[in-house]
């Protein structure tokens, strides 16, 4: 098949999900077409199968904001006749679903059709798309998709609830690629951030407030009164600089590494021992399966997906948002002793190999093909 994909370039759950998802689809034969802002962080491109190409969106002062959504649904309609792609799949409702099917009407008036798979991600539903500046016009986007995809059931029901949705929601969750993730042990350079025995606990994210960033620094604080331990903090947004005053305040400066943005996710999981994530809300929680993916444990809050990924007493612990009294406690108790950390650390891999790549792109597959049989016999 000939497949356009479009998402956020940037770090983030959604671009990388569509990215690795792009990259397995070319593995099996498909034709990937990348078309994006920008190239996305984890692209690879030395593959016949993978093309990109970028959304130019010229600047005019005349615009307060510039029309991306212009540049992008005509950029679709450019790449879908050139390249002769038969379905666009859009990952995140804003404003992809709706540039896309502008992108289908105008092709329709030349006699193409393409149809749209629109996968959702959670923050375009929970956190912006829900906001009534831009809810008709997400309900919409959603309504007029050929098919919708949520990554976990939390999401689908979200959706529901907050939307007026005509359409069946099929839940694909978000996967992994175990082999990206094996531990190499070996090689992992541990002793370049800590001594041996120190714990590595672990945070990535994009540093909003819907991650609870304190609760991650408030959780380590009680960690490494306990024992020695050193937090290594991932990611870049706006409660980095906060985080780092709060470290400061705290007396623990010394003891945490603020990377920001990094590619090497899986070095630096390959030489944690610990997993945070008590964010407010999550529709999934990708991070997390990369870290147990790593062999590293997870411990979270309860919200949203993260119960889907994360199994509570195996994989890590779940907690109720904002119990950093419980959080810091269930921490302790998979730290403190090594047989049980290791138990944690096999059962987190067992656990996500439950989302295999290579169980859950067919699906994807199956979804883009009984789109394209429905579609030719309307
Ligand atoms: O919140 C983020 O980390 C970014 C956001 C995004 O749009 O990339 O992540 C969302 O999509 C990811 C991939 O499906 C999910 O794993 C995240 O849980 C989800 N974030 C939220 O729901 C807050």
């Amino acid at each position: 098949m000939r497949i356009g994909i479009v998402c956020y370039p940037t770090f983030g759950g959604s671009g990388v999900v569509a990215t690795e998802l792009g990259l397995a689809l070319a593995k099996r034969g498909h034709q990937i077409h990348f078309i994006t802002y920008s190239q996305p962080v984890r692209l690879e491109l030395l593959n016949n199968n993978v093309h990109y190409h970028e959304v130019n969106v010229p600047e005019y002062p005349l615009f307060l904001y510039q029309p991306y959504e212009l540049a992008l649904s005509s950029k679709l309609v450019d790449m879908v006749k050139l390249h002769k792609i038969e379905i666009l799949h859009v990952h995140y409702a804003i404003p992809h679903a709706y540039a896309a099917y502008m992108a289908k009407k105008m092709l329709q008036e030349e006699g193409i059709y393409v149809p749209i798979v629109t996968t959702l991600h959670g923050t375009d539903i929970t956190l912006v798309g829900s906001h009534p500046y831009y809810k008709p016009a997400v309900t919409f986007s959603i309504n007029k998709s050929d098919a919708v995809t949520s990554v976990s059931n939390s999401l689908k029901e979200d959706t529901l609830r907050l939307f007026h949705i005509k359409k069946e929601i099929h839940v694909v969750p978000n996967f992994i690629d175990q082999k990206k993730y094996k531990p190499m042990f070996t090689d992992c350079q541990r002793a370049l951030m800590a001594t041996d025995n120190e714990k590595i606990i672990t945070h990535i994210s994009n540093f909003r407030e819907v991650k609870q960033i304190p609760d991650v620094i408030k959780i380590f604080y009680n960690i490494q009164k306990e024992i020695p331990a050193k937090l290594m903090m991932v990611g870049e947004g706006p409660e980095r600089e906060p985080a780092e005053r709060l470290c400061e305040t705290l007396g623990i400066s010394d003891k945490v590494v603020f990377f920001g943005n990094s590619n090497e996710i899986d070095k630096i999981l390959c030489f944690s021992d610990l997993f945070l994530l008590p964010s407010l809300t999550e529709s999934f929680g990708l991070s997390a399966l990369e870290a147990m993916a790593s062999g590293v444990p997870v411990i979270s809050s309860n919200t949203g997906g993260i119960p889907e990924v994360n199994e509570h007493a195996l994989s890590g612990y779940l907690s109720e948002i904002n119990d950093v009294a419980d959080m810091s406690k269930n921490a302790l108790h998979i730290l403190t002793d090594q047989e049980r950390l290791n138990t944690f650390k096999a059962n987190a891999i067992k656990v996500s190999k439950r989302f295999d790549i290579n169980q859950v792109v067919p699906q994807y597959e199956a979804i883009y093909e009984e789109t394209l049989k429905s579609c030719l016999t309307l």
